[in-house]
């Protein structure tokens, strides 16, 4: 009788140990976790630079809403959110790009206001990394490569004729610029940035691709009220999109 009551309370003990064991086993791999989340490298090395008049910053890894003011950017035609094969450099996870394979496939975003009219505006700056796969074939339909646009005279970017091929809108001689933009370019299977801005105080616009940068005249016309920008028009895929302002 006594040798059962120690035989009991061994295994009564004996089953508190496995017990506190298997508490402690399950504990530790959450606490490693967490170290294992301090020790890593910061995120923001790998992020996009963000500055003081970094306005909108889409990431396209959870949808399509800016995540610093909250503006949603529409995918239109069959534009779509997917993880590409190689993911973009910049972000900060291998997270969802927008893929895009038409002349209407692309992403706009609508301002609600004329941002190249604008006297409280100095400067803008649209910049995102793309991956241009291909062009949308000659003879189907013209495309907005990435163009901000408030009306017919107040167009700036890249714009592809269906004919013609590539156009550089709001500059006075779009047919120079058509043979230096078809110099840079070119289509790539790398993420590649590409950027258009202006900056009022020199009057000058430009166009920026892998590197290189053309520069033009900035027009400003009386026409259109709100901003539209428009990035896709070709096959391939875009992330990290990031406006600036100032
Ligand atoms: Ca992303």
């Amino acid at each position: 009788m006594r040798n059962m009551f120690f035989t009991i309370l061994s295994l009564m003990m004996l089953s508190a140990t496995v017990s506190a064991q298997v508490a402690v086993t399950k504990s530790l791999p959450g606490k490693a976790e967490k170290s294992e989340k301090k020790a890593s490298p910061p995120i923001k090395a790998d992020e996009p630079e963000k500055d003081a008049n970094t306005k909108h910053l889409w990431r396209f890894d959870e949808g399509a809403i800016d995540e610093i003011s909250k503006l949603e950017a529409v995918l239109t035609g069959e534009a779509k959110l997917a993880v590409p094969d190689r993911p973009c450099p910049d972000s900060s996870k291998a997270g969802k790009a927008v893929q895009v394979s038409g002349a209407g496939d692309g992403i706009e975003i609508s301002f609600g206001r004329s941002l190249i009219k604008s006297s409280e505006l100095n400067s803008f700056r649209a910049e995102a990394k793309i991956m241009y796969s291909a062009e949308i074939p000659k003879g189907t339909l013209n495309s907005d490569i990435f163009l901000l646009g408030s009306g017919w005279n107040n167009i700036l970017g890249i714009f592809k004729d269906k004919w013609k091929g590539y156009l550089i809108r709001g500059d006075q001689n779009d047919e120079i610029d058509r043979q230096e933009l078809l110099k840079i370019l070119v289509p790539s299977q790398k993420w590649t940035t590409i950027a258009i801005g202006f900056d009022k105080r020199s009057s000058k616009a430009y166009v920026e691709y892998d590197g290189k940068k053309i520069e033009f005249e900035l027009q400003i016309g009386s026409s259109g009220n709100d901003s539209d920008l428009f990035l896709g028009g070709f096959t391939g895929w875009i992330d990290e999109l990031k406006i600036s302002m100032d």
